[in-house]
C-alpha cells in the first residue's frame, strides 16, 4: 500500500468540519446564516485545510429541533438558500479540493411533513403505514425517551388518526417505519437525490434508532442490518467514492455490528462516542488510563472502515457510557454548576471554557483527538477556540454564531443583534475576544495553530490507515502510542498532567531506527538509545515523532 492508496480511502485521512448554514455566515443581512455566506467562506475552510464539510441540515422545517424536524427531504430552507445555491456550495468546495457530505435525518420526519399529515388524517392514506402506531399505548421497558423527561414518553396521542405514535425523540418527530419497503425506496430516493447533486456521502442521524423495529406491530419481515447493508450498496452504485458516516451512541461492542461484516458493508466511519467519553475522564483525573482502556476496549474495525473521532459536537457533551461516579467526577471538574447540565447525561459546553481556556491544556486535547486511530471532526468554531452561551435553551448553547471579527455581529451578520435567528456569545468568550480575523493576525494564536495541526494530520497518513498500538509507560498520566503504516512508524505522547515529566518509550521491532523527528512545534529532533526513547512533555505536553530509520527519506 502506498500514499496515492489514501486518495481511495479519502474518508481515513482527512479532516472533517462540521457547520450549520444557518449560524455560519449571514450574507443578505436577515440575521440567519445562508448558503451564499458559506460560499463566500468556502476559501477560509480550504485555508484551514479541512477536507470534508459536514452540513447539519438545512431542509424546510419547522425548526423545533434545529432542523433535526424535516418537512421536505428535497429542499432547502426558505430562510438558508436555494437549491440552486446549494450546488454552488458544492461546487466551490470540490473546486477547492473538499466534499460535502449532509445530514441524512430519517429515522422521524417533523409532524407538518405533508406525509404524517395525510397519515394522521385519512386511515386508508398510502402514507399511514410509513409511520408506527399502536390502538392502546404499549408498554416497551427498551423502548425509552432520548431527551428525558420532556416527552411524556416515546408514545403519544394523535386526535386525528385516534390512536398513539411512536417517537424516540421530540413529540412532534414521529418515527418513520422502515418496515414499509415504501418508506425503504423513499429513503433511497432521498439518498440518490443528494448524490445527483453531488454530495460525497451522509452524516446519518440516529443510526441505533432509524433501523430499531421494536414497537412495530405484527412481526416485521426485515433485518435492520441487511437494511443498512443495502442502503450502503445503493449509495456505492450510485456513487462510488460516496460514504456513511453514522452516529451510533453504543458500547464498542454493540458499534461493531453497524460497520457491518468482514468487508465492512454497513457504514463507512462511526462516530466514537466511548473514547470520546473517556478523554474527558482523562482530563478530570489527570490520568490518561481511562483512554487507554478505551482503546483497548476497541473492536478492530474492517479494512474500508474507521472511526470517526470528536471531542465536541452540536449536542450535549453526553457522559451517558460512564459509570454515575464518573460522570459526576466529570461534572464536578467541567460542569459543576446544574444549568452547565442537560438531559442527566452531558454537558452542554464548549471544550475551551470546560479546561479555563489554557491554551497548553486545549492543544494536547486537540493533539490527542487528531492523532487517535479514526478520522477526525471538528464543530464550527473550535479551531476558534469558541465559548458556549448558557443563556440559550439546552443545546443551542453550543451553537451560537460563527465569530469573524470583534464587529457588532461577530461580523456573522450586519443585522441588529435583536433579528439574530440566535445570539452571539458574551463575557470571556464574546467575538471581541474570540474571533477569526484577529487570530489570523497573531501567528501564535489557536487558529494558526489548527492550521499547522491539520496540514501536519493530512501528512501523516499512519494515523488514518495504519496498525496502531499503546506503548506502556511509567506515567500515569502519559498516553503514548504507535501507528504503523507503509514502513513508517509515528509515535505520539500526551500527557494529561499539570506536571512536567519524563519518561522512556521502549519501541519494539524498530532496530534499524535512528532517531526521530518532532512532527508539531516541539524540539525537530530525539535521540534513540537503542530500543529507548526517552522523552520529555511540559505541563499537558505533547509530541507527534516520526521514526527516522536507517538510510530513510522521510517528507519534511
Ligand atoms: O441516545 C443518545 C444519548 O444516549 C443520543 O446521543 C442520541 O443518539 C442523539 O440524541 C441523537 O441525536 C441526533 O438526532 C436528534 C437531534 O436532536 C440531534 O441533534 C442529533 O444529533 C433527533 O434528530
Amino acid at each position: 500500500m502506498s500514499i496515492a492508496f489514501t486518495s481511495d480511502q479519502w474518508w481515513k485521512n482527512g479532516v472533517v468540519y462540521c457547520l450549520d448554514v444557518q449560524t455560519f455566515l449571514d450574507e443578505d443581512g436577515d440575521g440567519v446564516g445562508d448558503l451564499v455566506g458559506l460560499i463566500h467562506r468556502i476559501d477560509y475552510l480550504a485555508g484551514i485545510g479541512v477536507s470534508t464539510l459536514w452540513l447539519m441540515p438545512f431542509y424546510p422545517t419547522p425548526d423545533q429541533d434545529d432542523g433535526y424536524d424535516v418537512s421536505d427531504f428535497y429542499g432547502v430552507d426558505p430562510r438558508l438558500g436555494t437549491l440552486g445555491e446549494f450546488v454552488e456550495v458544492v461546487r466551490t468546495a470540490r473546486d477547492r479540493g473538499m466534499r460535502v457530505i449532509v445530514d441524512l435525518v430519517v429515522n422521524h420526519t417533523s409532524d407538518q411533513h405533508p406525509w404524517f399529515q395525510a397519515a394522521r388524517s385519512d386511515p386508508n392514506s398510502p402514507y399511514r403505514d410509513w409511520y408506527v402506531w399502536a390502538d392502546e399505548r404499549p408498554e416497551d421497558p427498551d423502548l425509552t425517551e432520548t431527551f428525558p423527561g420532556d416527552q411524556g414518553g416515546v408514545w403519544s396521542f394523535d386526535r386525528k388518526a385516534r390512536q398513539y405514535y411512536l417517537h424516540r425523540f421530540y413529540k412532534h418527530q414521529p418515527d418513520l417505519n422502515i418496515a414499509n419497503p415504501a418508506v425503504r425506496e423513499e429513503i433511497a430516493r432521498i439518498v440518490g437525490f443528494w448524490l445527483q447533486l453531488g454530495v460525497s456521502g451522509f452524516r446519518v442521524d440516529a443510526v441505533p434508532f432509524l433501523i430499531e423495529l421494536n414497537g412495530i406491530d405484527g412481526a416485521p419481515s426485515i433485518d435492520p442490518h441487511r437494511y443498512l447493508k443495502d442502503l450502503r450498496s445503493f449509495v456505492e452504485r450510485r456513487h462510488g467514492e460516496a460514504v456513511l458516516l453514522g452516529e451510533v451512541n453504543l458500547a464498542p461492542k454493540d458499534q461493531r455490528a453497524f460497520f457491518g461484516d468482514e468487508d465492512g458493508d454497513e457504514l463507512n466511519l462511526v462516530f466514537n462516542f466511548s473514547v470520546m467519553q473517556r478523554i474527558y475522564l482523562a482530563l478530570a483525573r489527570q490520568d490518561a488510563t481511562p483512554v487507554e482502556r478505551a482503546l483497548a476496549d476497541l473492536p478492530g474495525v474492517p479494512f474500508d472502515s474507521q472511526w470517526a473521532t470528536f471531542l465536541r459536537n452540536h449536542d450535549e457533551l453526553t457522559l451517558d457510557q460512564l459509570s454515575d461516579d464518573e460522570r459526576q467526577e466529570i461534572f464536578e471538574a467541567f460542569g459543576p454548576d446544574p444549568g452547565m447540565q442537560l438531559y442527566g447525561r452531558g454537558l452542554r459546553r464548549r471544550l475551551p471554557p470546560m479546561l479555563d481556556g489554557d491554551q497548553q491544556r486545549i492543544r494536547m486535547a486537540y493533539s490527542l483527538l487528531f492523532s487517535l486511530p479514526g478520522t477526525p471532526v471538528l464543530f464550527y468554531g473550535e479551531e476558534i477556540g469558541m465559548g458556549e452561551n448558557l443563556d440559550l435553551a439546552d443545546r443551542l448553547a453550543v451553537r451560537t454564531p460563527m465569530q469573524w471579527s470583534d464587529e457588532p455581529g461577530a461580523g456573522f451578520s450586519t443585522a441588529e443583534a435583536k433579528r439574530f435567528a440566535r445570539p452571539v456569545t458574551e463575557g470571556e468568550y464574546r467575538p471581541l475576544a474570540v474571533n477569526v480575523a484577529a487570530q489570523r493576525r497573531d501567528p501564535g494564536s489557536l487558529l494558526n495553530w489548527f492550521e499547522r495541526l491539520i496540514r501536519r494530520r493530512r501528512e501523516t497518513p499512519e494515523f488514518g490507515l495504519g496498525t496502531w498500538s499503546v506503548i506502556a509507560n511509567d506515567q500515569p498520566a502519559v498516553l503514548a502510542h504507535r501507528c504503523d503504516w507503509d514502513g513508517s512508524t509515528v509515535v505520539a505522547a500526551h500527557n494529561f498532567g499539570a506536571d512536567p515529566c519524563r519518561l522512556d518509550l521502549v519501541l519494539d521491532d524498530l532496530e534499524d531506527a535512528v532517531g526521530a523527528d518532532d512532527l508539531l512545534d516541539g524540539s525537530p529532533e530525539h535521540s534513540l538509545d537503542g530500543p529507548r526513547l526517552p522523552l520529555t512533555l511540559e505541563r499537558y505536553g505533547y509530541r507527534w515523532l516520526r521514526i527516522r530509520r536507517d538510510g530513510q527519506r522521510l517528507p519534511p
